[in-house]
């Protein structure tokens, strides 16, 4: 008999709850965490400024009625600190940790045909058995630092921010080099404006961003929110995003241009991505259409940010608006009319070398102190691959995904039996809201590994029928919109030679959840399911 039913890699939103899920089944299950707390990747990125750009209300767990009515969050969007004292009261509500191995990474996991069965090493050089195998290392946890000729001479430190000291990092009095103006480098950028004596911002591809819009929770909004809280996550789970959004319903070139700007200007001072993505159904489909919201956005930073040169650097031109993550914050625009920030355009001058005294372009030479870089993740697949994970006759995971992540429903791979990922690649995962789309799976898990007990089937398999059917869908649904236009980390563009494969499911998370529940109920119909071992 396997040690255990279950071993989950990763202890962050997914890891913890597919321990809660599991375990409730009756499941014997251990999960082993790299880190030295649980939060995955809001344990490793605590760097200022680190914010959710989905909403408290939404980036919860929903299973638990009373753990939704006796936790309170302080303001429409959580900060990281207060993300990770949440899950730290899950974990403890629910009695995880002993559960929870912390300090422990996962570097090989292979199954034993002969048995049935996962044998998962661990980095102290343990071995453990388990029946299933469950992947909950997260979307964006293998972080990526460019590789700059020179910057192991940099006489200053370096940080990236995905692995930020938790102890902090004082840059009063700093010149401070900032690379990356993604989601990353635009919350941590006026954090450090704020302190430093001068910060100095690579940017190679400006970003749209919207107002955040933060604010307290208000006692008496929180009570009224939570008197119907059960009927808005029910609302989520059958919504396109994992939020429910109105929208006009209509398409934005149908519509006469001063009520558009009326729409736009109304979502621009309540502040969220979201809200202004969804106000009209075409924007994410139809180019002109997006140029709309495009031209209405660019006039926005051109009103805050007072030099025009540095304005005009800051508009984004060369892709759709939403085809890479609409960033959010108050303040990043603004941070440039400070006299202690500058913005240096890699496009004209690309980055060339590290030196000890600093960063050279290729036309110029800035002194620097301190270097940040904000630069992203080998996102999707990334820290999966990162584990030697070998399937059926010895097969590497990493092997398989050579040329791009896939996987039947986002779940499951064939030649892996009883390995589930949790939001893997084709599913809605980061096009989602991360944590209902979590939930989802993990209860499908729990439901299917329970199908198996219930019917006496040892293994489950996706076939490579059904995980081709479900890719080609994938991808047909991500063509017919203009996310695949971006060089984006969606489309694994931003690690150097990373196939060009959109694998992420923009159907829709209401359409995705029934699909899967269809899946189920056909007796999950596009695995292969087998008996019990002495059967064979
Ligand atoms: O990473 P990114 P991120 N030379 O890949 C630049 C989530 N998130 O950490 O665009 C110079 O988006 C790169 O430039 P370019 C969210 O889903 C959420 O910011 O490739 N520059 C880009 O500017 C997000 O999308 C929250 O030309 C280089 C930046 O680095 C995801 O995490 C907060 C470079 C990387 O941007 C990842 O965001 C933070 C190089 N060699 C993150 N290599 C919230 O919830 C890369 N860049 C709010």
């Amino acid at each position: 008999m396997a040690d255990l039913d279950a071993v989950v890699i990763g202890a962050g939103f997914a890891g913890i709850y597919a321990v809660h899920a599991l375990r409730s089944s009756g499941l014997r299950v251990r999960a082993f965490e790299a880190g030295g707390g649980i939060g995955g990747t809001w344990f490793w990125n605590r760097y200022p400024g680190a914010r959710c750009d989905v909403e408290s209300k939404d980036y919860s767990f929903s299973f638990s009625p009373e753990l939704e009515q006796e936790w309170s969050w302080s303001e429409r969007y959580p900060a990281q600190p207060e993300i990770l004292r949440y899950l730290g009261h899950v974990a403890d509500r629910f009695g995880l940790w002993p559960d929870i191995q912390l300090n422990t990474r996962v570097t090989r996991a292979a199954w034993r045909e002969d048995a049935a069965e996962w044998a998962v090493t661990t980095d102290d050089g343990a071995v453990v058995s388990a029946r299933f195998l469950i992947s909950a290392v997260g979307c964006l946890s293998a972080y990526q630092v460019p590789s700059l000729p020179g910057l192991d001479q940099f006489a200053g430190p370096w940080y990236h921010t995905a692995r930020w000291p938790a102890e902090g990092v004082d840059f009063t009095a700093k010149r401070v080099g900032l690379i990356g103006t993604g989601s990353t480098g635009i919350q941590i950028a006026p954090e450090i404006a704020a302190v430093a004596e001068q910060l100095t911002v690579f940017q190679r591809t400006p970003n749209f961003a919207v107002p955040n819009r933060n604010r307290p929770w208000e006692p008496e909004d929180e009570r009224a929110f939570k008197s119907r809280y059960r009927q808005y996550r029910k609302e989520a789970r059958e919504s396109f995003l994992g939020v429910p959004i109105t929208g006009t319903g209509r398409p934005v070139l149908d519509e006469p241009p001063e009520e558009v700007q009326r729409t736009f200007a109304e979502r621009w001072r309540a502040g969220g991505g979201m809200p202004f993505l969804g106000a009209y159904t075409d924007l994410l489909t139809d180019q002109a259409a997006n140029d709309v919201i495009a031209e209405f956005m660019r006039d926005r930073i051109k009103e805050i940010v007072h030099d025009p040169a540095t304005a005009e650097l800051l508009c984004p031109r060369t892709f759709p608006v939403g085809s890479k993550r609409l960033c959010q914050s108050d303040d990043y625009y603004a941070m440039y009319n400070r006299p202690n920030v500058r913005l240096v355009d890699l496009r004209s001058t690309p980055l060339h070398s590290v030196s000890a005294g600093g960063l050279s372009t290729a036309t110029a030479f800035y002194e620097l102190d301190a270097l940040v870089f904000a630069t992203g993740f080998d996102a999707i697949s990334g820290a999966l691959a990162q584990i030697d994970v070998r399937g059926a006759s010895g097969v590497a995971l990493a092997g398989r995904w050579a040329a791009g992540p896939r996987a039947y429903l986002g779940l499951a791979t064939p030649g892996f039996p009883n390995m589930f990922i949790v939001t893997g690649p084709g599913s809605p995962s980061v096009l989602s809201n991360m944590a209902l789309s979590i939930e989802q799976h993990v209860e499908w898990i729990a439901g299917c590994i329970g199908y198996l007990d219930a019917h006496g089937y040892a293994t489950a398999e996706a076939t490579a029928a059904a995980e081709d059917a479900w890719m080609a869908h994938v991808t047909e649904v991500a063509y017919s919109t203009l996310f695949p236009k971006a060089d984006s980390w969606y489309i694994g563009a931003n690690i150097p030679g990373k196939p060009r494969v959109f694998t992420t499911y923009v159907g829709g998370v209401g359409p995705y959840g029934e699909k899967c529940d269809q899946v189920a109920a056909a007796g999950y119909e596009g695995f292969a399911l087998d008996g019990p071992l002495a059967a064979k």
